[in-house]
């Protein structure tokens, strides 16, 4: 069985975005392929994090992962924290990255491109830690959303570099974007990707939304007045994203959405969305609730911890007695 692993950042609450372009399908994965999947919490400090809510989206990403429908008997979920050997591959990963394909990366660049003020050491090399988190596992696939793929693309070169200087040591993995939902925009500027930073929140769909709010954040999300409802995306993106949207949710071909509503308003069209998206969202908030008030998420993290562990722990020694780091006795 090939190997799959993924993570999720919990800088906020999980977003409609992330729940589309990435859990959702770690989801319909973990019946195929050998999965891993963990909560980024070392990557969530690249920018500071107040320490009590850090600790409640941990938990909440954790109770999320399992509401959404991950199976821990299927997927090893876990905290990258928990597992000691991504932090000391991370910093080998450093070592044997060149500073010119770190300002490379698109995040990194528009960040400094907005003039951000004291971006930190760890934001710059996020990308070394990311690349070791996925070769500790073997990964052959890496299921992600669009805004990810440059990462592991630096990934596999990474693996490459340190196969052919140290000997074959890595898999060289994959990223896996789907055609449709990679990338959710938000509801009120579709030409930027949903995220937890927005700064407005009325773009954003977060997971744990009440859904009488998240009903009118559809129902006001900027379209055009072109009028029309047809797949352009280039000058209708709002309304390609709300079609998206729904297409990704009940898996109907976006032109089957379009044929639907032909015709008639946008209003009846963001209704449908709003319908979908709130039935999804109702489902996982009714099991977010038990799995918070309960006893799982301890036991679903200790045995994640153990089997991660076991496997990252195995990768680490060989590539540090590859390097040579390891004496002999
Ligand atoms: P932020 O929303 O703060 O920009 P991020 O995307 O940088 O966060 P994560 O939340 O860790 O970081 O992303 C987890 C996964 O969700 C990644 O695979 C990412 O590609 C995917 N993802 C995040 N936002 C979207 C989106 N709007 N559309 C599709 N996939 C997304
Ligand atoms: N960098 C990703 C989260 C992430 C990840 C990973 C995804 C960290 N390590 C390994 C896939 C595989 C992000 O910010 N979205």
């Amino acid at each position: 069985m090939k190997r799959m692993l993924s993570g999720i950042k919990p800088t906020g609450q999980l977003t409609l975005g992330n729940y589309i372009g990435a859990l959702r399908n770690f989801v319909n994965y973990q019946d195929d392929y050998e999965m891993f999947v963990f909560v980024a919490n070392l990557h969530c400090i690249t920018e500071y994090q107040d320490p009590k809510d850090l600790s409640k989206n941990l938990t909440d990403a954790i109770a999320l992962y399992l509401a959404c429908g991950l199976d821990p008997k299927k997927a090893t979920i876990f905290l990258q924290t928990d597992v000691h050997a991504h932090a000391e591959l991370g910093y080998i990963m450093a070592c044997n990255t060149y500073l010119g394909e770190l300002s490379r990366m698109t995040q990194f660049k528009d960040k400094t491109a907005k003039g951000e003020k004291n971006m930190t050491a760890g934001l710059y090399t996020y990308p070394c830690l990311m690349a070791a988190d996925i070769l500790l596992y073997n990964a052959n696939y890496v299921p992600v959303g669009e805004d990810q793929k440059q990462h592991v693309e630096l990934t596999r070169d990474l693996a490459q570099r340190f196969n052919n200087k140290y000997g074959e040591t890595f898999v060289v993995p994959e990223p896996l974007i789907n055609k449709v939902g990679a990338r959710i925009m938000s509801l009120s500027d579709p030409s930027k990707k949903m995220s937890k930073s927005d700064e407005t929140n009325k773009g954003c769909i977060y997971l744990l939304d009440d859904l009488a709010l998240a009903r009118k954040k559809i129902m006001s999300a900027v379209t055009d007045s072109i009028g029309v409802i047809q797949l352009d995306k280039e000058n209708q993106a709002g309304l390609y994203n709300l079609i998206e949207i729904a297409s990704s949710l009940t898996n109907r071909p976006m032109q089957d959405i379009v044929d639907e509503f032909a015709g008639q308003g946008y209003g009846k069209l963001k209704g449908y969305v709003a319908d979908v998206v709130c039935d999804t969202l109702g489902t996982i908030q009714n099991r977010y609730n038990e799995i918070i008030h309960s006893r799982q998420i301890e036991e679903v993290l200790s045995d994640g911890a153990k089997k991660a562990s076991a496997i990252a722990d195995n990768t680490l020694n060989t590539a540090k007695e590859k390097i040579g780091l390891e004496i002999k006795y």
